[in-house]
């Protein structure tokens, strides 16, 4: 959205899903302090000496953004009165629920290697009283205290951006890095970091990438293979027919098993970028094993294009974050969906998803001749009698089902939030699998989402409430 003033244009704009602290190649945030979401106010503080203290926060493990989003939780400036700052939040996006911090705040905590409390001292005075907007309304930083609609105040902002009216962001958008990387990060398995590399050896367009001698991973071949129809949205009746797919395969091998629709679709989103499945079953145990049957028999059955199964007796989960990774078996594939088990017929958005990917498919001829192509979606999408499709799919024991449904529906904000939430203010330890109290030092079972959040204090919130 749009940017403080500045006293220079940045040379390296925001990158794509910069905001969220993605690193890319892995499926969650690396930042070690991922939970605090530092802003730095550009003004009277200056460009140079900006990029020295993010580099520094980013070197110590913060996490730095380049824009005010939700995601920030300290927004930090130097030589700036509290009315100054909020002014120009307030100016830019009304986004206004992170704490309002003095640099003394930034350098303690560079110095002590993590992120401090913050004392009253740190903050800075908001002394405006007359003309408070909307953005004064005491909303709560942490996403999961506020109720998130899909019909949020955020839409206005996309309007922005649909019509291009706003001068921030048409820069943005027209900058060829943004471009290239909001590209190749477009393709499954290709991440920021990925991306990134690709761009300064030189490569700008798919068509490049794929003529390059670069090795690319299984799943980037794959992702590059059905890249035309990864790119178009997932519609709710498509999601709909693969978890009645999944669900019949399950239920071939455990005939009780359940088969959960989580991820966006369960918030109510009508579209998404892949379809999230959660199963259990409720004798522990039985669920054992029970992936790579389903997985098996629905190859045979030609429904698989890609599969990536992970085992949850894996090591290699050890050496990670037990916060940002679990461990559950899973399984990231590339379905391949028959159009004529989708029930409703909404089949026809090729024409509505991202410009750049329609000129990019185009470019590269896929699934087509090069340089005939009408539209991209064109005879391969169209034409064709089946779609490929992003599946999760996530196997739970029934003791933890109740936190990987919550964790897995997402959005990546408010869990965020919930597991930063669940540390600072009541000393425990949220993941997909458990709540862990540090001061009891003891597992909190629950069956039920609304127990987790009663065991964190908290006001339940619905799925179609947690569209942060
Ligand atoms: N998630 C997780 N671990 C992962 C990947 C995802 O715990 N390795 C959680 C975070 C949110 C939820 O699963 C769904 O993730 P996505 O499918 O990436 O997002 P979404 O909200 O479903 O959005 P979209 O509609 O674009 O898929
Ligand atoms: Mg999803
Ligand atoms: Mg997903």
């Amino acid at each position: 959205m749009a940017l403080l003033p500045r006293k220079k244009r940045r040379k390296d704009p925001a990158l794509p899903g910069a905001s969220d602290s993605r690193d890319g190649d892995g499926p969650v945030g690396v930042a070690k302090f991922s939970e605090v979401g530092i802003f730095l106010v550009e003004r009277k503080m200056g460009s140079s000496r900006r990029n020295f203290l993010t580099q520094l926060a980013q070197k110590k493990g913060f996490r730095v953004e380049e824009q005010m989003s939700e995601s920030v939780t300290h927004v930090v400036s130097e030589n700036n009165s509290g009315d100054e700052v909020f002014e120009l939040l307030a100016k830019q996006s009304g986004i206004c629920r992170a704490a309002l911090i003095d640099i003394t705040w930034f350098t303690e905590s560079m110095a002590a290697g993590k992120p401090l409390e913050i004392e009253n001292r740190h903050r800075l005075q908001v002394n405006r009283t007359a003309d408070r907007s909307a953005t004064d309304i005491p909303v709560s930083q942490y996403a999961c205290q506020r109720r998130t609609t899909l019909n949020n105040r955020n839409n206005l902002f996309t309007e922005i951006l649909e019509d291009g009216n706003c001068g921030e962001v048409e820069k943005l958008i027209q900058n060829e890095r943004y471009q290239t990387l909001k590209r190749f990060t477009s393709i499954f398995g290709v991440g920021v970091k990925t991306a990134d590399k690709w761009y300064r050896e030189g490569l700008r367009t798919l068509h490049e990438l794929k003529a390059s001698k670069i090795k690319l991973t299984k799943e980037q071949e794959a992702g590059l293979l059905y890249y035309e129809d990864l790119i178009v949205p997932v519609t709710m009746a498509e999601a709909d027919s693969i978890r009645k797919i999944v669900e019949e395969a399950v239920h071939r091998f455990l005939p009780a098993a359940v088969v959960k629709l989580t991820g966006g679709f369960r918030r109510g989103k009508e579209s998404g970028h892949d379809v999230d499945l959660l199963i259990t079953h409720q004798d522990e145990g039985k669920e054992q094993g029970l992936l790579h049957q389903v997985i098996n028999w629905m190859a045979v059955q030609g429904m698989i294009l890609y599969d990536d199964i992970t085992d949850n007796r894996d090591q290699k989960w050890k050496t990670k974050e037990p916060e940002l990774f679990d461990h559950f078996a899973k399984c990231y594939l590339i379905f391949k969906l028959q159009k004529d088990m989708v029930n409703v017929v909404d089949l026809n958005t090729s024409g509505d998803h991202d410009s750049l990917a329609v000129n990019e498919a185009k470019e590269m001829g896929l699934g087509g001749q090069a340089g005939t192509c009408e539209h991209a979606g064109c005879a391969s999408v169209k034409d064709k009698d089946w779609k490929a499709i992003r599946v999760d799919l996530v196997v739970a024991p029934f003791s933890q089902y109740a936190y990987a449904l919550l964790g897995w529906t997402g959005s990546r904000l408010f869990e965020r939030d919930l597991r930063r939430y669940a540390k600072h203010f009541k000393h425990m330890s949220l993941s997909s699998h458990s709540l862990f109290d540090n001061e009891q030092k003891r597992f909190l079972m629950a069956a039920t989402e609304e127990e987790i959040f009663a065991h964190l204090g908290l006001d339940y919130i619905p799925p179609q409430e947690r569209n942060a």
